[in-house]
Formats: structure tokens, C-alpha cells, sequence
């Protein structure tokens, strides 16, 4: 289910706005989406959970996707020894109807530290791309990365993990590489920031 900007939505500068007017692209258009879903559902080759730095489960995304998975996943977590604040690591899905597991721990949002916390945030995004690409995952799918508990807003977050996306998308072309990126929320607010940002940085041609 794609969610359309309402008619006549103006985008809005935002903190985390692009320097340049990214120029208009069907190629690049048609390799995103949002969609309004529990991530936990799709059949993509890798979805990106929002996860801890122990990657042993939690509340929210985290406590989702392990519950839907099963026992297996935190089993196979246990192994890896925890991950970076920024960074990311890969697993099997288990019972998921995803192929892969893709772990990211983004920043505990400090607004005293915007910069600290977007290029934590950013390099979430850009990482896990790298694993997917890595891995032969085509299709990945992401969680609104620490826009929860983490206290990112969401408003500020969806720029961000945008800017990161757009640039990894002209940098690795559809080819063998990963042909689409789909933005899950799961919240109105979500909904709200994604729909406020795609036409920035992925502009209508
Ligand atoms: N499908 C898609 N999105 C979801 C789902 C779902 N089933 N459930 C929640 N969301 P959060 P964070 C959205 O708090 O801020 C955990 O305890 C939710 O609406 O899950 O990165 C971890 O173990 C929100 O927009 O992640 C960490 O300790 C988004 O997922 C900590 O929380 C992210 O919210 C990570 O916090």
C-alpha cells in the first residue's frame, strides 16, 4: 500500500533539508517506497530492525521482529558480541517471511548533539545497505530506525534516513545491486515525515 502525499501538501524546510535540490528521477523514483505495515509481514530479502546495542531484543520493533522470528534469532544475535551505535549486522529471518535480518542500532536522540545523533542515524541507513548489497538482498525494507524509544523525531528522522538512502541509490545503480528500498511505518507521525520529505529528496519528474 503506497501512501500518497494528500493533494496539495507543500514540503517544508526541514533541519535536516538536502544542500542542493536533488534533480527529478523516474529510475530512481521507482526504486522507493512507503508503506504503512507491520514490518514483521513482509516478504522482502531483508528487513532492518531498529535494535539495541546488546542486538538480545527489546521493546518496540525489536521485540516484534524476535517475536515473530522465534527462539533461533536471539540464539544466532548472542553470537555476534553486540554492534556499534551507526552500524549494523546481518542474520538469517527464521520464522519471518523475510530472507535476511538486518540489525541497526541507531543513536538515542540528543538534541543538545542534532549533528552527533543525524550522522549516527544517516550512517544506519547507509551501512545497512552496504550488508544488504553485501549479501545479495535486492529488496530491504526499514523500520523508522530510533524514532521510538530512541526519541528521534520522526519529522526530522525521515530526512535523514532519506538524504542517506538517495545517496547510495545514485552511487550503486540498480543493476545486481539492490533495486528497492521501502520505508515501513507503522505510526501516523511516521506517515506524516515520509510523506513531508519523499518529495524533496525524491522529487515528482
Ligand atoms: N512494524 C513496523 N514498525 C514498527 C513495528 C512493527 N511491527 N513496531 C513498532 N514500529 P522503536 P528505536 C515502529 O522504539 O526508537 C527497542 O527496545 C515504531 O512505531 O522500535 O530505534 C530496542 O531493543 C517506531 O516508528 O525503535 C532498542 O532498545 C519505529 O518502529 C530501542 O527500542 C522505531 O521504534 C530502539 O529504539
Amino acid at each position: 500500500k503506497l501512501v500518497a502525499a494528500p493533494a496539495g501538501t507543500k514540503p517544508r524546510p526541514t533541519l535536516a533539508g538536502p544542500k542542493t535540490i536533488p534533480a527529478p528521477s523516474k529510475a530512481l523514483n521507482d526504486r522507493v517506497g512507503v508503506v504503512l505495515s507491520d514490518i514483521t509481514t513482509l516478504g522482502v530479502d531483508a528487513i532492518v530492525n531498529a535494535a539495541k546495542r546488546s542486538l538480545l531484543g527489546g521493546g518496540g520493533v525489536d521485540g516484534a521482529i524476535h517475536r515473530a522470528a522465534g527462539a533461533g534469532l536471539v540464539r544466532e544475535c548472542e553470537r555476534l558480541g553486540g554492534c556499534e551505535t551507526g552500524a549494523a549486522k546481518i542474520t538469517g529471518a527464521y520464522r519471518l517471511p523475510c530472507r535476511r535480518v538486518i540489525h541497526a542500532v541507531g543513536p538515542v536522540y540528543d538534541p543538545g548533539e542534532h549533528e552527533a545523533s543525524e550522522t549516527a542515524l544517516a550512517s544506519c541507513y547507509t551501512r545497512s545497505l552496504e550488508l544488504a548489497a553485501e549479501n545479495g538482498c535486492r529488496s530491504v525494507a526499514f523500520s523508522a530506525l530510533s524514532t521510538g524509544v530512541y526519541g528521534y523525531p520522526s519529522r526530522w528522522a525521515a530526512p535523514a534516513a532519506l538524504s542517506a538512502v538517495r545517496k547510495f541509490l545514485v552511487d550503486h545503480p540498480a543493476r545486481a545491486g539492490i533495486d528497492k528500498v521501502i520505508f515501513v511505518t507503522f505510526e501516523k507521525k511516521d506517515v506524516d515525515a515520509y510523506n513531508e520529505s519523499v518529495p524533496i529528496f525524491f522529487p515528482p519528474v
